[in-house]
């Protein structure tokens, strides 16, 4: 399979790396980025050659399928051309940033009357997370009743803002909630605790979601995007009968100095450096065999559907109704 890929920032460039080294069937032929000297220097170590644009790598007739890793706000324009070149497109989350766009991504791609998108949440190939879906699927907690869920990251850079907590953030959260629960979210608010004093003032951070399922379960999120310590995902699921808890990353427990201390992973690059290979390695065997298998575009616009009524409820205060139209008959 001769990909293209579209940005090529910081996952992009773990993504040409992955793509050209650890999965098999795999080659990037092409990259693309509004900056070239990253492109260029991205590009060298897989041997693909740079392309001017976007629009340009997407047409390249040697590119049989592509990656989107620019910013967020660029995903839909890129994912769109590439439904009408008819070629697959893995786009990293979030598919789109406004839900509207997202509707336009599914009436094209039925249009098409073929799935070509697959949307980046990778969460759902952690081993971690699959083991909790197996234990819920199985009825080992009984019905699932209630989730605590925390998102930290050790800093985030100046441009992030407060909308981001849940846009690019949470939206992690919904997602793997949504596939953990099987059910789609009904409402959410927001509620935010006094912010950290040790970033910039412009950021409302930490932020908590709190969302409630259509059958009436309840999921509360702790975002704390500047928490200083580490990268640390934390998921709690409570049933009738148990709970399920996401394992942290296998560590050795280390005794010296009076303390017995585990290190904490620093990125998500680290965090999830399994369940990106076998995302990736899943979407390459799927287009080989046939259409892409893993989160389609419904699950990217269902995701964006509740972070754009989550980034209302931060701003009104307000419990805000999730309105998701029904899902077509296409995406079940
Ligand atoms: P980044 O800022 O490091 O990289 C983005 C790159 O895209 C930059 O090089 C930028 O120049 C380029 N770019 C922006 N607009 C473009 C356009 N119109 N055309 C071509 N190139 C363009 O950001 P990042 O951290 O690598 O994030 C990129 C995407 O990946 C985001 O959507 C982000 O949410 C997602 N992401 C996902 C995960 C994950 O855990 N799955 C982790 C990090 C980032
Ligand atoms: C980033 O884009 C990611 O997807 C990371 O997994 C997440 O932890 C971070 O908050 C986002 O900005």
């Amino acid at each position: 399979m001769k990909i293209g890929l579209i940005g090529t920032g910081w996952i992009g460039e773990e993504h040409v790396r992955r793509l050209s080294g650890r999965v098999s069937g795999a080659e990037v032929v092409a990259v693309s980025d509004i900056d070239p000297e990253r492109a260029a220097a991205v590009a060298a170590p897989a041997g693909a050659r740079v392309v001017a644009t976007a629009e340009e790598l997407i047409a390249d007739p040697e590119v049989q399928a592509v990656v989107v890793t620019s910013w967020g706000p660029a995903h839909a324009g890129q994912v769109l051309a590439c439904i009408e070149a008819g070629k697959p497109v893995f786009c990293e989350k979030p598919l789109t940033t406004e839900a509207a766009d997202g509707l336009r991504i599914l009436e094209a791609e039925q249009a098409r009357g073929k799935r070509l998108v697959q949307v980046g949440f990778m969460r759902r190939y952690d081993a971690g997370y699959r083991a909790i879906k197996a234990v819920l699927d199985e009825g080992g907690i009984g019905a699932p009743l209630i989730a605590h869920c925390a998102h930290r990251n050790p800093t985030q850079p100046e441009s992030y803002h407060s909308d981001k907590p849940m846009v690019d953030t949470a939206v992690h959260e919904i997602d793997v909630l949504r596939w953990l629960l099987g059910e789609e979210f009904a409402s959410v608010q927001v509620v935010v605790p006094r912010s950290t004093s040790k970033r910039f003032p412009h950021l409302v951070d930490p932020q908590i979601l709190l969302l409630e399922t259509e059958s009436g379960a309840r999921v509360d999120v702790e975002v704390f995007v500047n928490c200083q310590y580490g990268y640390d995902i934390q998921c709690e699921i409570v049933g009738e009968t148990g709970t399920v808890r996401l394992p942290d990353p296998a560590a050795p427990l280390v005794r010296s100095a009076a303390r017995a201390s585990t290190a904490v992973v620093q990125d998500f690059p680290s965090r999830f450096a399994d369940a990106f290979d076998v995302e990736l390695q899943e979407w390459v065997d799927s287009l080989r065999s046939g259409e892409p298998a893993g989160p389609s575009a419904w699950d990217g616009y269902a995701a964006t559907v509740v972070t754009n009524a989550a980034v209302e409820a931060r701003r009104t205060g307000a419990v805000v109704p999730v309105d998701l139209p029904e899902k077509p008959a296409f995406y079940k």
